[in-house]
């Protein structure tokens, strides 16, 4: 018995129930992936970039204990105003947040949770968690990862940050049957540049063909998610010197500090946000809003497909 528990916005039910377009949209980028106030203003934009495309937004969060899928605004607000404050809830956290009433913020892997209870297929994010460079050490592997490997829904992302081991990023992937797509290109995104040197499993070249792959593994009875690598467009792409000792720096920090858990993310964004300057943060809405403007045209394929 879900349906207790989960609140989903009436306009998004609606467009469900009549095989509408819907992208999930997560919390976490929100509140623990840029500074107050671009984080909301960016929400905004992202979920105005879904309707663009003819698609229904739901951004997912977990809301006075209820799993809420599609904010209002005010919340939004509230969520983007608590900052790295607001608690961060991945797979582990979701019961106990709920049977506390209490608020938070949902990471890739819980929103993947939520949109899937709610029936939605298709989630549009900035970048994924991945392994972490040194995990060999540390084992800090998110449950992203996890996540994709049992969670019928299709994460279009810009890849993920070189804050993560992306060789081994995709190596867990692989293990797990997670296929990774390039949405136009043969190689894998790495967030702020459009090459990280990988190739991706698959190249796909139009909405239609990713929606026909999604719907041929689902209807299949292949569990599980996809990823679908969208890279940054050109004119908003970084150096990648730049952004490379930005993150070397982040790094070591995190490192002397003693940073670990679910507090190592969050601590490495924002680092690399401010040695970098507004830049990256420029780059990273860009991304995001070229995520969700595929993601909804993927949905719109999708339903008719
Ligand atoms: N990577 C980004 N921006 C983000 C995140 C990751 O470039 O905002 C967030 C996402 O919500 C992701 C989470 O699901 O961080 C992963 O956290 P962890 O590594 O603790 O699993
Ligand atoms: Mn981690």
């Amino acid at each position: 018995m879900l349906k207790p528990y989960l609140d989903t916005h009436p306009e998004v039910a609606e467009a469900l129930t009549d095989n509408r377009p819907v992208v999930a949209l997560e919390s976490t980028i929100i509140a623990h992936g840029m500074p107050y106030p671009r984080n909301v203003e960016t929400a905004l934009r992202v979920e105005e970039a879904v309707r663009s495309q003819g698609a229904i937004p739901a951004t997912i969060a977990i809301i006075e204990g209820r799993l809420t899928v599609g904010l209002e605004r005010e919340q939004i607000e509230a969520l983007g105003r608590e900052g790295r404050e607001a608690a961060k809830v991945s797979r582990r956290d979701i019961p106990f947040i709920v049977a506390a009433g209490g608020t938070g913020a949902t990471t890739v892997a819980a929103t993947m949770i939520l949109a899937a209870m709610a029936g939605i297929r298709i989630f549009a994010t900035g970048g994924i968690g991945g392994v972490h460079r040194g995990a060999t050490q540390t084992f800090d592997i998110s449950a992203d990862l996890q996540e994709l490997a049992q969670t019928d829904v299709a994460v279009v992302c810009a890849g993920a940050k070189s804050i993560l081991d992306l060789g081994l990023t995709l190596e867990y992937l692989e293990t797990q049957g997670v296929p990774v797509v390039g949405y136009r290109t043969d190689s894998l995104p790495a967030f702020y540049t459009r090459d990280s040197g990988f190739a991706v499993d698959y190249r796909l070249d139009s909405p239609e063909t990713v929606a026909q792959a999604l719907r041929t593994k689902w209807d299949l009875g292949l569990r599980g998610g996809v990823v679908i690598a969208n890279p940054i467009s050109e004119p908003y792409a970084m150096a990648t010197e730049a952004i490379d000792a930005a993150i070397e720096q982040a790094l070591q920090e995190a490192d002397a500090q003693g940073i670990h858990g679910k507090a190592t993310t969050p601590f490495l964004l924002a680092r690399v946000a401010e040695l970098t300057g507004g830049d990256s943060l420029e780059s990273n809405i860009q991304l995001v809003l070229n995520n969700a403007r595929l993601a909804a045209q993927i949905a719109k394929a999708f339903v008719q497909c």
